[in-house]
């Protein structure tokens, strides 16, 4: 007989214990994993959650044999004893771990605890996460501004273009001789930033970083990787002249379409899409970026192309001239193996990177404060702000990339003036990161006298790595998230995620295996073992967000919400102000689309979640117990 449907008793005795448990506010008995899949020879832990009445927990295959007639089945493969109780750090919550690794065989499966309901269906099997990195890079393919979502790309998710941004204002708080209040330009393209409509320079910068490095990192990966977006169609060339700002004065030139994209890896093709959108972004006239594309106020919660409230280009900042030239210098370097497919972008790029640069030093402090913008400028902005008053890291990462993509003196110096070996997780607003990571990458392209600050980075990379895995034994949900309260803030689901990108770049350095198997732990957070019961990606795994802070997942119509979109995660501040069930810092999420706190997507929480899940794909034949 099946356990399925035995032990209604210690279920009642389980279900008190709950009651009395749940005083504290605490989500009620769960077993938590990762709702996707675990490869044959690796770790695979589940966590019990809430006081349990057995030791015991028994993996039962959900499809047995159909070769064996019902009477003979044998579904319960394996039974283990659950590990001794551990209070959470990050919640009253009280969890055992059931280790189920020794369980090779392909399959589907659940956990079944006497007098529980049974965990989420599972399956064993190799390749079994590689949808992942899929759908979260076709993520950002769903953000597009500027034009429609056809059907064959799509699916039932296709929609019309939505804001065409070709004639966009200069706000007050952005104008100059050459461009004065009210000019008209071009800043067409680009994908919206989260479950707004707005597009965003500085988050923008992170996010393409992570994708490009992602795409560094893992090129033989990438490079057969497919997405099913749509061919590159639009001009890609542009040159950094006043004209080219101007609509129908372009000195674009058309791609070679369909050709050129076969060549160019899916990844490449979807970041270029947010790329030509940034460099639009540049003043030609002085090289200067502007903060933001945006309305005055948040969209309603309407599809795009359906407001047509008015665009600006929203003053030019240090923090966002800096990210631009960053992203520009990497991309340049990268698209010079793409040359014979998109002829000219990587001059282009590095051009625009060095513009960047210039008007920089000449603003090297320039903060985007959006209230004391308001105060002197009309209309007033009341859309995301990214303002950020420390510059140190976004120097410190343009000149990193722009010292490896076209070495210079200049650069170097400002290189030197900033390194620092404290590794912080990038954020939008502290990038030093991003620079970490690439001198890293591209040491051997440097000039040897660089090494022992390198060799440097390196160390603390892998003291950093080794801080998360000390904690993950004792922590409730086995993993390195939750090391720390403030892992859990807005967007605690990206620090999850960039957690995992560290770990990946520490195995990158010496090539231990304990690195993977932790980022693996932080994959599997995000995707189901961890204090919500949530597998946080839209549309993977059982127990997904449904309601996310996504207007078009909103107003679509469609019941499933756009697919492959990372939702934001627990977070006790909480400051969308709507009731949540549990407020503790591991448990603070719902699963509401008026809860922008902790269930809106974003950008820069998925790219770091394509580089873990393209890095644990890539990787699956190293990664083992
Ligand atoms: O991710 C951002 C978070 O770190 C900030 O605390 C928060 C408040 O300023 O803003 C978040 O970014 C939002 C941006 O301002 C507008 N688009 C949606 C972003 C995600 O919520």
């Amino acid at each position: 007989m099946s356990i399925r449907n035995s032990h209604w008793l210690t279920g009642i005795l389980a279900l008190c214990l709950w009651s009395c448990g749940n005083a504290q506010g605490v989500p009620p008995p769960a077993i938590a994993l990762n709702q996707v899949g675990f490869y044959p020879g690796a770790s695979k832990i589940a966590i019990v959650t809430g006081a349990t009445s057995t030791d015991l927990f028994y993996v039962v295959s959900a499809a047995p044999s159909a070769a064996l007639p019902s009477s003979l089945h044998r579904d319960t493969v394996f039974s283990g004893h659950l590990g001794a109780p551990i209070s959470s750090a990050n919640s009253s919550l009280s969890t055992r771990l059931a280790d189920l690794s020794d369980v090779k065989s392909e399959g589907v499966y659940y956990i079944a605890i006497p007098g529980r309901e049974n965990s989420y269906t599972f399956r064993i099997g190799r390749h079994v996460l590689a949808p992942v990195p899929v759908a979260a890079l076709k993520g950002y393919y769903y953000q597009r501004s500027a034009m429609a979502l056809a059907p064959e790309y799509a699916g039932i998710w296709s929609r019309p273009a939505g804001h065409p941004d070709t004639a966009v204002l200069i706000h007050s708080s952005a104008a100059t001789t050459e461009r004065p209040e009210g000019t008209i330009i071009s800043a067409a393209g680009g994908w919206y930033d989260a479950g707004d409509y707005n597009k965003y320079i500085v988050n923008s910068g992170i996010s393409m970083g992570i994708l490009l490095s992602a795409y560094e990192d893992f090129p033989g990966y990438f490079d057969t990787l497919r997405t099913n977006i749509p061919p590159i169609a639009s001009p890609h060339t542009r040159t950094l002249t006043p004209e080219s700002a101007v609509p129908g004065r372009s000195t674009s030139t058309a791609s070679a379409g369909r050709s050129a994209s076969s060549s160019v890896p899916d990844i490449l093709n979807e970041a270029l899409y947010n790329l030509r959108w940034m460099l639009t972004m540049q003043d030609p006239n002085d090289g200067g970026v502007y903060n933001k594309c945006t309305n005055a106020n948040f969209d309603g919660m309407v599809m795009p192309g359906v407001t047509k409230a008015p665009r600006y280009v929203v003053q030019k900042g240090t923090a966002a001239t800096l990210d631009f030239a960053a992203v520009m210098a990497q991309a340049g370097r990268i698209l010079k193996k793409f040359r014979r497919p998109l002829p000219g972008l990587a001059d282009t790029c590095l051009r625009a990177a060095a513009g960047a640069w210039q008007w920089a030093l000449r603003n090297p402090s320039l903060a985007f404060d959006q209230a004391a913008m308001n105060r002197v400028s009309q209309p007033v902005i009341n859309t995301g702000g990214y303002g950020d008053g420390n510059f140190t890291d976004e120097w410190f990462w343009a000149a990193a990339e722009l010292m490896i993509s076209s070495p210079g003196d200049q650069y170097e110096t400002v290189v030197r003036k900033y390194i620092d070996t404290r590794m912080r997780l990038p954020t939008w607003a502290d990038v030093q990161m991003m620079g970490n990571y690439s001198l890293l990458r591209c040491r051997r392209s440097l000039p040897g006298s660089w090494e022992p600050a390198i060799r440097s980075l390196q160390q603390r990379l892998l003291q950093t790595a080794d801080g998360y895995m000390e904690g993950i034994k004792a922590s409730a949900f086995h993993t390195p998230m939750g090391g720390n309260r403030r892992d859990f803030v807005w967007g605690s689901n990206g620090v999850a995620a960039s957690q995992g990108m560290l770990l990946v770049n520490a195995w990158r350095q010496n090539g231990d295996k304990k690195y993977l198997a932790a980022a693996l732990d932080n994959l599997d957070y995000v995707l189901g073992r961890n204090a919500t019961g949530y597998c946080f990606i839209t549309g993977m795994g059982t127990h997904s967000p449904m309601h996310i802070h996504h207007r078009p997942s909103v107003a679509d119509g469609i019941v499933p919400p756009v697919p492959g979109l990372l939702a934001g995660g627990s977070n006790p501040g909480r400051q969308d102000h709507q009731q949540y069930p549990f407020i503790e810092p591991e448990t603070a999420y719902i699963d509401n689309d008026r809860a922008y706190a902790s269930n809106e997507i974003a950008i820069n929480w998925n790219a770091p979640l394509v580089y873990l899940a393209a890095a644990i794909t890539a990787l699956e034949n190293e990664i083992e117990r």
